[in-house]
């Protein structure tokens, strides 16, 4: 396969101002009759011939200008039209034929349970009709759609229905418009028998904007959460970004079979249903939250991402990063914002941070690809996020207001770059943010080591913050970055010291520092006594920080830190060390102190119940792997379920007063309170059925027969099926998947929660439940939840010392490949992070890719994952 570089980046030969396009839905496939009003490019050197991208097309007639072309003039090849002696411009009309049938990838147009539905970022169009395919092509859009009255009674496009009528031998037409210019990446279309949920939301200027959410008629119960979330979200962002809705209709559409979790279409959002449907008895609190998020991300998309668009797919974090911001900040303003951060942090120095040290490590924007679909990554996601953060930080709260609303002036109606971005951010607030451009093409986690000392004859501390950062592929020296980092000083009594720099003025309780050096030294004066510093509040850069904190500075921090992502931080690196003390057999016994720190968290009424479930959560094991050089997997997950039972053990009583101290109440609801309650008590259970406590499996049988929400209930199932109780386990297995086996994604969960249990998940139950007859190979979410759970979350079982879970990894892989290869190169790279362990393990990690690697005609996107994997 051929690598695409930005460098090579040039301005499209031909524009196209307008597309009419008429789709055919029939049972065997579809026509798509498309005229494009295409132009020569003025600003760019003439070229005779137009090239139009298209895959798996079948093409019926080409014409120019309403004349049908001689063969002599087009050539069709693999993946591309070309029509020679283009004029400068032209109404070129394409017919193709398509199969939207059988169309496994699910890119461009497909069905999903008899519905015809669309996703067409990156480069799904092409696989629609030949077109330009690339998002600095932009057009308005108009779509008339025809099928099947009644197989196909709801049509949809993106913008406004235009126009609708019945046509003969019972088929119908409704035909849509898009007034605003748009790349081809997101054009939607869907065509089903679905019930609509209708609502309606008044902006700010006092249009009335039409909501509809689309849905199968046995999901019409499941629609109330994403209905409210987009609501809070339109709000949110004409408060908070000055942003309006620009259409009379926003449409959201859930679809069973997606390779994402949604995608952002000009009107028309479609989801993963398992994205967007929820009720209290079928969806968790994490599921609510996703679903939260999600909409709200789709939904401001439509400025950071539709109105302003990416030039080329290079810059995907200008939108991806950029909209992952506003989501998080989003739902910080929901719930909690310390929590919020957490979960955030979490996933980014699990996920990104393994990415970004592994072979897959790519700068937010990268320089090259061979398959774009596998860089919608946690680098372009939450990193590019964390660049933005970093930005808000720096200019603080109104220059960024000031920043965003420069740039979506600036750029409305443009496909632009991430520099384009950075540069409307300097101008509206005059700060050079050269230095930090590096964010944008260096790749790697950047460590910071600090180094302190306090003098008390002179009240000096003294901080020093030297930054490096590792080699990645492509990049082995890398040059300084341009951070901010928040820090504050505690004295012994566990309050805040006043900061004030030598030589400066005093600045508060908490401050900001700019770094940009390799190495920088702070001087802070009038500190009476050696304090404790807390550093990096609030995870103000995507850093690995180092500094030597003691046990007891820990335990200081956890108790009194006045920044709650702080408390926490400690908590897991308080947690860290004790379990790495274990695995590495420095120490034989659970240090006494983390005993008491969470018996003291227990009982701890003044805190946010939510932030002390979070400080109760022990590190995971992904995280713990993330953290060690050459990790040993067996040894890590023996010393953390040394740390867990033996928590769970002196904490027994503890953990029953807290299980009853946060009853369930009567009815569910959405609240951070009940959340909060509803985790710590899933917790509580949890850590107590680690134990064998018959009496926790009692409590733990009766949530689950009694519980009127999915988390009470899932959380009691999981309890079990964690545990040595084998006979309750099968029993609720049983019991659940007979309840909820009519639907989907409830029984994705029950899949996931066995495929991901250390104890259920050995191999042939992971084989026995693919064998399930409500497994099936084409739809993304079952493969994730049974084969993705397995190697994503089950860690002990997939690196069994044997390497049984790495051949059978390497089979799904080649198994899924052909008919899917976005998935199949998702699966496959849990493989490709074999430098993390110890040489065994790296070495049979290794031979399981080399067998992907052997496979003749490997797609493309397969390929360059494992062979970047291997190299
Ligand atoms: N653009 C792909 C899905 C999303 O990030 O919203
Ligand atoms: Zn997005």
């Amino acid at each position: 396969p051929k690598t695409i570089r930005l460098k090579d980046y040039r301005e499209p030969p031909f524009l196209i101002d307008q597309v009419d396009l008429r789709v055919e839905l029939f049972e065997d496939g579809a026509r798509v009759h498309s005229r494009l009003d295409v132009r020569r490019n003025p600003s760019v050197q003439p070229e005779s011939e137009l090239h139009l991208d298209g895959e798996d097309l079948k093409l019926e007639e080409v014409t120019l200008n309403g004349e049908h072309l001689s063969a002599s003039r087009y050539v069709v090849e693999d993946s591309q039209l070309t029509i020679r002696d283009m004029p400068d411009s032209a109404v070129v009309g394409v017919v193709t034929w398509i199969k939207p049938q059988e169309n496994t990838r699910l890119e461009g147009l497909y069905k999903s349970s008899g519905m015809f539905c669309t996703q067409c970022e990156a480069e799904g169009f092409r696989r629609i009709t030949y077109y330009l395919d690339r998002p600095d092509v932009m057009a308005r859009f108009r779509t008339r759609i025809e099928a099947d009255l009644k197989r196909y009674p709801i049509l949809l496009a993106n913008g406004n229905e235009v126009d609708r009528s019945p046509l003969e031998e019972g088929r119908h037409q409704v035909t849509w418009e898009d007034p605003f210019p748009k790349p081809a990446y997101l054009f939607a279309l869907v065509g089903g028998d679905l019930v609509e949920r209708h609502d309606s939301f008044e902006t700010v200027s006092g249009r009335n904007v039409a909501l509809r959410m689309y849905v199968e008629p046995r999901n019409q119960e499941k629609c109330d959460h994403a209905l409210a979330a987009l609501k809070r979200a339109m709000r949110w962002d004409e408060e908070v970004y000055g942003r309006e809705y620009d259409l009379d209709v926003f449409m959201i559409v859930a679809v069973d079979d997606f390779n994402m979790g949604a995608m952002e279409n000009k009107g028309l959002n479609i989801f993963n249903s398992s994205c967007v449907l929820a009720s209290p008895e079928t969806a968790t609190d994490a599921i609510y939250d996703r679903i939260e998020s999600i909409v709200a991300h789709e939904y401001f998309h439509n400025w950071s991402g539709n109105r302003v668009t990416c030039r080329d797919w290079f810059q995907l974090s200008l939108k991806e990063g950029f909209t992952v911001f506003r989501d998080s900040e989003y739902s910080a303003d929901q719930g909690s914002r310390t929590v919020n951060r957490i979960d955030s942090v979490n996933m980014l120095r699990t996920a990104q941070f393994a990415e970004d040290s592994g072979p897959m490590a790519h700068p937010i924007r990268p320089a090259e690809y061979m398959e774009i679909t596998n860089f919608y990554t946690v680098t372009i996601y939450e990193k590019g996020a964390e660049v933005v953060r970093m930005i808000h930080s720096l200019l603080g709260p109104e220059l960024f207001r000031a920043g965003s609303d420069l740039y979506f002036e600036r750029h409305d109606g443009q496909a632009v770059t991430t520099d384009d971005f950075v540069r409307a951010m300097e101008d509206a607030s005059g700060r050079d943010l050269t230095q930090f451009r590096r964010w944008y093409d260096q790749a790697g986690t950047p460590e910071l080591a600090i180094e302190d000392s306090y003098d008390a004859a002179s009240q000096t501390y003294r901080l020093s913050i030297s930054q490096s950062c590792p080699p990645t592929p492509g990049q082995p020296e890398k040059a300084p970055f341009h951070l901010p980092f928040e820090l504050g000083l505690l004295g012994t009594d566990g309050q805040d010291l006043e900061l004030q720099l030598e030589g400066s003025e005093p600045s508060g309780r908490s401050m900001v520092l700019d770094i940009t050096e390799p190495r920088q030294e702070f001087v802070f004066t009038n500190i009476t006594a050696r304090p404790v510093p807390s550093l990096l509040r609030g995870f103000t850069a995507p850093v690995r920080l180092r500094y030597p904190w003691t046990r007891d500075q820990l335990m200081f921090l956890i108790s009194h830190d006045s920044d709650g992502f702080n408390r926490w931080d400690a908590s897991q690196r308080l947690a860290t060390d004790v379990i790495e003390a274990l695995a590495e057999g420095r120490e034989a016994e659970v240090d006494a102190r983390l005993v008491s720190a969470c018996s003291a968290l227990l009982k701890n009424d003044a805190l946010d119940p939510a932030l002390v479930a979070k400080m109760l959560s022990l590190p995971s094991l992904a995280y713990l792997i993330e953290l060690t050089p050459s990790a040993d997997v067996l040894k890590l997950h023996q010393a953390r379920e040394q740390v867990l039972t033996s928590l769970a053990r002196s904490l027994r009583d503890d953990l029953h007063e807290v299980y009853q101290r946060h009853p369930a109440p009567a009815a569910y609801r959405y609240t951070s309170e009940d959340m909060a309650a509803r985790a710590l008590r899933n917790m509580a259970l949890a850590w107590l059925l680690s134990i064998n406590d018959e009496q926790a499996l009692k409590l733990a049988r009766s949530q689950y027969g009694q519980a009127n929400n999915m988390t009470d209930r899932l959380g009691a199932l999981r309890a079990v099926v964690n545990s040595d109780f084998a006979e309750a386990r099968q029993t609720l297995l049983d019991d659940f998947y007979q309840q909820w086996q009519a639907d989907p994604q409830v029984v994705e969960l029950w899949f996931a929660v066995q495929a991901a249990s250390p104890q259920a998940g050995t191999l042939p139950h992971i084989k026995a439940l693919m064998e399930h007859a409500a497994f099936d190979w084409k739809n993304p979410n079952k493969v994730r939840s049974v084969i993705g759970a397995f190697a994503g979350q089950n860690l002990v079982n997939f690196h069994a010392p044997d390497g049984s879970g790495y051949s059978f990894l390497a089979e799904q892989v080649i198994r899924l490949d052909p008919s899917n290869p976005q998935i199949a190169a998702r699966l496959v790279s849990p493989l490709t992070r074999w430098k993390k362990f110890k040489p065994e393990t790296a070495d049979a990690m290794q031979r399981a890719l080399r067998e992907v690697m052997g496979q003749p005609k490997l797609s493309r996107d397969t390929y360059e994952i494992v062979s970047k994997g291997l190299s």
